[in-house]
């Protein structure tokens, strides 16, 4: 059975262009696009018309970087595939592209595996998977290769971390020179984990364990030396490069000047280093754990880099590197020692409406919005055009937005699981209203109609920011 629903009347944006457009779908994908009131437009019948009228209508979100159920420091990240998930679909985002983990010792498809029974038949929108190698040797840099083939094709290494994610320069080179056969794509966590380890281990032998000191050891510099190495090794190994949580303006300056040079290396920024900074992580007491994620927030100053290098394309991303952990009984496992305060921020729910405030604001355009949150990830990970754009054969993957209703961040309002929100009481105009996953309405005018197992595992192919 056919089934035609037909958005009408609302302002088309992607990150090409912006049109009064009526949009048709048809069985899950977007049929075609037409001018609003024109005769083709008019011609349309439908078995269900959204008014779009004064809204804006977009290209789902993407989120490239998510980690639902991420065993970290003795816990679990707090949201699941499901409540992820469905969070996402709340704010817009229809498509996540998750972490499956290889522990030490095991292969990567024992990971995979992992990962994929947490989330098959669970998830609310669609979801990819990124590999993160934990363990680089010979067996595992051949299934790289594998897992090129089947869809996963980028790999997240850690130059910090160490004992735990941590890879040495030699595994990190091997794996680049892989990638630099298979079409893989690196991506990197760059924080020198072995100095940032002496600097805990001296801030704590002075007394100094409250949450501020997490962002104090994890110095800027070694977040720039990190980026800068990286890149020296992904030159050595001819491979193409993605720098995650890019929050230090000398990191920054470090992919300026490299692409500059016409290298292949791109860069990803998330919600919580444009809006947030070290006064959070300074709050009074211990609220400040609340604000720890690794790479840290940093001083204001920082920011004004970030959204200059989202301006000039030298930063192509913001996702969320959402990683929620509860206050009680999670973040407070650091109290008394900063270092054993789980890393990670929830986020999922709100990226969309935090970049349009951007948009609101007048730091980014409307475009670069789309192009920032939904275009460019999925260009980056290989799901474009199929996601992040509104065309014909696209997936209805569809966000009806309404940039002028005004919303308040709160935890007694978000759909993530996690007890608090690290934007609580930040005022938003615009509010997503209705969404579409592959034409099902999933959230309709501000409530949920979708069901856990609607969301799709997506198998991807590789960049497609590459030649
Ligand atoms: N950073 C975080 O904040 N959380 C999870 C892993 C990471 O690298
Ligand atoms: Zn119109
Ligand atoms: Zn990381
Ligand atoms: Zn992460």
């Amino acid at each position: 059975m056919s089934t035609r629903t037909l958005i009408r009347g609302g302002l088309v944006v992607t990150a090409a262009e912006e049109t009064h457009a009526d949009v048709l779908v048809e069985d899950g994908r977007i049929a075609a696009l037409a001018a609003h009131g024109t005769d083709a437009a008019r011609a349309w019948t439908a078995d269900r018309i959204i008014d779009a009228t004064g809204k804006y209508v977009i290209p789902g979100g993407v989120d490239a970087h998510t980690h639902m159920e991420l065993p970290f420091g003795g816990t679990a990240a707090s949201d699941t595939f499901e409540t992820g998930t469905r969070a996402a679909a709340w704010g817009g985002t229809t498509t996540i592209v998750d972490f499956a983990v290889q522990s030490v010792g095991t292969s990567l498809r024992d990971g995979l595996d992992a990962w994929h029974a947490k989330a098959d038949g669970r998830c609310a929108v669609d979801y990819g998977f990124h590999m993160i190698l934990s363990d680089v040797n010979e067996h595992s840099l051949k299934e790289m290769d594998l897992l090129v083939s089947e869809g996963v094709t980028s790999f997240k290494l850690f130059m910090a971390y160490p004992g735990v994610f941590y890879s040495d320069d030699g595994r990190i080179l091997r794996a680049m020179q892989r990638a630099s056969g298979n079409g893989g794509l690196i991506m990197m966590h760059a924080e020198n984990g072995i100095a940032i380890d002496v600097l805990v281990e001296q801030a704590l032998a002075r007394g100094e364990t409250s949450p501020r000191h997490h962002g104090e050891v994890r110095r800027a510099l070694l977040e720039a030396e990190a980026t800068h190495r990286a890149i020296q090794l992904a030159r050595v190994a001819d491979a193409p490069l993605y720098i995650v949580h890019v929050s230090a303006e000398e990191a920054v300056a470090e992919l300026v000047a490299a692409r500059d040079k016409g290298l292949p290396v791109f860069g990803e920024t998330c919600p919580q280093y444009l809006f947030l900074s070290t006064d959070d992580l300074a709050a009074p007491g211990f609220e400040g754990a609340k604000y720890v994620c690794s790479t840290p927030l940093r001083p204001k100053e920082h920011q004004r880099a970030l959204w200059r290098g989202l301006r000039t394309d030298d930063l192509q991303v913001v996702s969320t590197d959402h990683c929620p952990f509860c206050f009680s009984g999670q973040k407070e496992l650091g109290r008394g020692d900063f270092s054993k305060i789980p890393n990670g921020l929830p986020g999922v729910e709100n990226r969309m409406d935090l970049l349009h405030q951007a948009v609101v604001e007048g730091r980014i355009s409307r475009r670069r919005w789309i192009d920032i949150a939904c275009a460019a990830p999925a260009r980056m990970f290989g799901l474009y055009p199929k996601k992040g754009t509104l065309a014909p054969g696209a997936d209805a993957d569809i966000v009806v937005y309404d940039p002028h209703a005004e919303q308040v961040l709160s935890a007694d309002t978000h759909h993530m699981n996690v007890d608090y929100s690290a934007y609580e009481g930040k005022r938003i105009t615009g509010q997503v209203e209705t969404v579409l996953s592959r034409g099902t309405v999933v959230i309709d005018g501000r409530a949920y109609t979708g069901r856990a197992g609607h969301g799709r595992y997506t198998p991807r192919g590789t960049c497609q920011y590459l030649g």
